[in-house]
């Protein structure tokens, strides 16, 4: 089925913003970008006129749906956008994908922002815990792996590799041997170059 025009509202520096264009990206999906930083009252605004949720990404359809949240509009860019599969069509391999996905959003993005962001010394102590136990398993499970699925890349990359890419310098991974190579092999990934791009192009211009 084709996809309809999609217009995808997002904010360069949002990792979940991020996962969502490293599908586009992958699939050469075209959309109509509307950058909108979700920190400003007016543009939060207009945002939560679309969705009460007032998050980034947000996918609209030109038949008035709304897709929120990255992995869902994954799952709508598999059904509707062609391309290579970000979820695989075997259904335990589904199942797998699904897992590390939900293990690079809630306990390695999430533990990332806290460490990046949030003030509170103990709970950025019990960030870095997380984070040290989340990368260590990672790193075992990336030994014998290019991609955490394996050989191809997937939903599970397109969440992993935005936290490393935005936040790593607040928890390095150089202690993670292969978490560190997977990341190189990242960085010479096109879709991720083209996220990379982006990011420093728009942090270019906010510091000008
Ligand atoms: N579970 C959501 C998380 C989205 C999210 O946390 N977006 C952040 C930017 S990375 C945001 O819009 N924050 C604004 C707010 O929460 O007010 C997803 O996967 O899309």
């Amino acid at each position: 089925q084709e996809a309809m025009h999609m217009k995808l509202y997002y904010y360069p520096l949002s990792t979940y913003s991020q996962k969502v264009l490293l599908a586009f990206h992958e699939k050469d999906v075209p959309f109509t970008a509307v950058v909108l930083y979700p920190g400003d009252p007016q543009q939060r605004a207009e945002l939560q006129k679309l969705t009460p949720l007032g998050k980034v990404p947000l996918l609209v359809l030109d038949n008035g749906w709304k897709v929120p949240e990255s992995t869902t509009i994954i799952e709508y860019l598999d059904t509707h956008a062609g391309g290579p599969r970000m979820i695989p069509a075997d259904l335990d391999l589904a199942r797998q994908t699904r897992f590390h996905d939900r293990l690079a959003d809630l306990y390695v993005n999430e533990p990332y922002r806290t460490v990046a962001r949030e003030p509170d010394p103990a709970r950025v102590a019990a960030a870095r815990e997380r984070l040290d136990t989340m990368l260590g398993g990672l790193d075992n499970h990336l030994a014998n792996r290019t991609w955490v699925m394996g050989d191809s890349f997937t939903l599970a990359d397109c969440a992993m590799i935005p936290p490393l890419l935005q936040y790593g310098s607040a928890h390095p991974i150089t202690r993670f041997e292969h978490v560190s190579a997977y990341f190189a092999r990242a960085m010479e990934r096109p879709s991720v170059m083209r996220v990379r791009r982006e990011v420093e192009a728009f942090a270019a211009k906010a510091a000008s």
